[in-house]
């Protein structure tokens, strides 16, 4: 069964609290339940890890090299704007992957419009809240169906 990883980064276990009218009002579980049972329902398994840490992060990328994960959806988060090593770990790695984030980010601060993963990534996809990561994921799927026809 293709395994999909979907990663989230620093502060993102916060969401369902505070910052609604940034990122929503659904809770980091509740979207990955719903991704999970996306995933179940296209034959796919969707795992799902969220840090505040750059470390752990880099890390789960480069674990992903040998557990079988087919493709990644991130939400680097703030590290968006700061992480080259993440950017290396996804490079090195060579799995495809697809960025997200809920707010839009091009509509906020100057600051929040690089990202370090948007020109390597397979598409980005920005401001349309937890669903981006249910399009991301039914991106992914279609992609590794593609891939495996
Ligand atoms: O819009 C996104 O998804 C971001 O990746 C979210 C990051 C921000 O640094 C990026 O520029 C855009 C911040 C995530 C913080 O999440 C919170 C959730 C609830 C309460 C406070 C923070």
């Amino acid at each position: 069964m293709p395994t999909i990883l979907v990663l989230h980064g620093p502060n993102l276990n916060l969401l369902g609290g505070r910052e609604a009218e940034h990122y929503g009002t659904d809770t980091l579980e509740a979207i990955d339940t719903r991704l999970e049972a996306a995933g179940r329902k296209a034959g796919m398994e969707v795992k799902s890890f969220q840090s505040n840490s750059e470390a752990e992060l880099v890390d789960r990328v480069q674990a992903a090299k040998s557990d079988g994960t087919s493709f990644i959806v991130i939400n680097p988060a703030a590290f968006t704007h700061t992480s080259v090593a993440l950017r290396d770990a996804l490079s090195a790695v060579r799995i495809p992957f697809i960025e997200v984030h809920l707010s839009n980010v091009h509509a906020r601060e100057p600051f929040r419009r690089h990202s370090y993963f948007s020109d390597l990534a397979s598409g980005v996809i920005v401001g349309f809240g937890p669903l981006g990561y249910e399009l991301a994921l039914e991106a992914a799927i279609r992609s590794i169906r593609k891939a495996n026809p």
